[in-house]
């Protein structure tokens, strides 16, 4: 290897090295260079910021007189702010609510004082047939045209053909009666019989309220048009709320948004979620699968699903029930539909009964309107021609006027 060759080889070692270090440093210089021009940015950023700051502080402008240019602006709106309304709009941005006052839960009244109501309320609704009855058959000598007059006091308060063809036929054959009338016993006879003919050894319990209920337990609300079942939805839940039941309404009334929002002021005064579909017109399948779904994750006591009200010669609207119920039972088993009879419509009830008895089964009934009618009767037909039980009865229009359905209260009551 000559001289020239190994300076040759020096020489290009030599500018390698001095390319590398040469593009190390050039490195750290450009990304010193962007790390100064970041921090000036950001050092800039706050000082804006800042100021910006600063300058909102004393007044905040109304966004619409921020867009008007000065000569727009009226003297007044130049003028600056009260104090008070920067307050307002300070508040108003930072919560983004306004606060409302929260009106207290209330607390219902438990099953005691509502028995007494039950009794009080029959008693003085109009005419107790059971009074009527007593009357009569107070008489000294009962003739045939008095024993016709108890078929019919039986038939005009609704009790039905043959629960009072066999009533009359008790009441005949019994000597505490026919013989010598002493009133005391005239009224233990007609109150042995009433209560025989309305059932002491029914079991009448909610499904949620007995011993091993399932949690959550599903009640569905049916009936005809305007019975009363939102109310009774409403007044059922302060029943559960009362015993220390956790409750969630259903609104699978969908057919008016403002069924939905009467559930929600029944709701809301005991603390009751409700689930509702903010659509008019949804469909209450879906509602009630929802609320049954949100019912399950809450681990409530009892879901309560009210529906809309329905003619029960409307097929379609019959066959609607029936979804209801398939839906609901996607996430829940249902345990109770409840028919909400209107006490004053008589026997027209019992046809309607029958119904939706077949369309979507019913495990009770509720007698609605009790204080407002002397046909408290049906409470008997109702039972002997659907086998099902009366097990809430509907007092009045107060939150708390409804009571569980007892014979001897409504027995007594009717008895005035
Ligand atoms: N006096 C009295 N009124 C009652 C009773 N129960 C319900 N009502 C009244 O009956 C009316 C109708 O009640 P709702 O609960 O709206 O009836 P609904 O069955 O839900 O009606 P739709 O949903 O339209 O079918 C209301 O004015 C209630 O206050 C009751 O036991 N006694
Ligand atoms: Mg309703």
């Amino acid at each position: 290897m000559d001289t020239n060759m190994v300076y040759g080889i020096i020489a290009v070692v030599v500018i390698a090295v001095l390319l590398i270090v040469g593009g190390i440093w050039m490195d750290r210089s450009r990304k010193k260079n962007i790390q100064q021009s970041q921090e000036a940015a950001k050092a800039k950023a706050d000082e804006r910021l800042a100021a910006e700051r600063a300058a909102q502080k004393p007044t905040v402008p109304e966004p619409a007189e921020a867009k008007q240019s000065p000569a727009e602006q009226t003297p007044d709106a130049l003028a600056p702010p009260a104090e008070a309304p920067v307050e307002e709009v300070e508040t108003v941005e930072e919560t983004g609510v306004v606060e409302e006052p929260v009106p207290p839960v209330e607390k219902p009244e438990g099953k005691k004082g509502r028995l007494q109501r039950l009794r009080e309320r029959l008693s003085k609704s109009g005419n107790p047939f059971g009074k009527a009855l007593f009357n009569i058959l107070a008489k000294d000598h009962l003739s045939e045209t008095d024993w016709e007059d108890v078929e019919d006091t039986l038939l005009l308060a609704d009790v039905g053909a043959e629960a009072s063809e066999q009533l009359v036929e008790q009441l005949r054959t019994d000597a505490r009666v026919t013989g010598e009338t002493d009133p005391t016993q005239l009224r233990e006879a007609l109150r042995g019989e009433l209560l025989a003919l309305v059932g002491t050894d029914v079991d009448r319990s909610l499904e949620a309220e007995k011993p091993g209920a399932k949690k959550p337990s599903v009640i569905i609300m049916v009936g005809v048009n305007g019975t009363g079942k939102t109310t009774t939805a409403g007044k059922l839940a302060r029943l559960f709320v009362s015993e220390d039941k956790t409750v969630m309404l259903g609104a699978a009334d969908t057919f008016r948004a403002a069924a939905a929002d009467q559930l929600e002021t029944w709701g809301a005064k005991v603390d009751v979620p409700v689930v509702r579909s903010d659509k008019e017109g949804a469909d209450p399948a879906s509602v009630a699968f929802e609320a049954a779904a949100k019912a399950k994750d809450d681990d409530v006591d009892v879901l309560i699903i009210d529906t809309a009200g329905r003619l029960q010669n409307k097929a379609n609207l019959m066959d609607e029930l029936g979804k209801i119920r398939r839906v609901t039972e996607k996430n829940l088993p249902v345990d109770e539909v409840l028919l909400v009879l209107d006490a004053t419509t008589g026997q027209n009830g019992m046809a309607q009964a029958k119904v939706f008895a077949e369309a979507i089964g019913i495990t009770g009934v509720v007698l609605t309107k009790l204080d407002g009618s002397a046909k408290g009767g049906i409470v008997i037909s109702v039972q002997k021609e659907l086998g099902v039980p009366v097990k809430l009865v509907g007092v009045g229009e107060g939150p708390d006027d409804l009571a569980p359905f007892d014979p001897e209260s409504f027995v007594d009551g009717i008895l005035g």
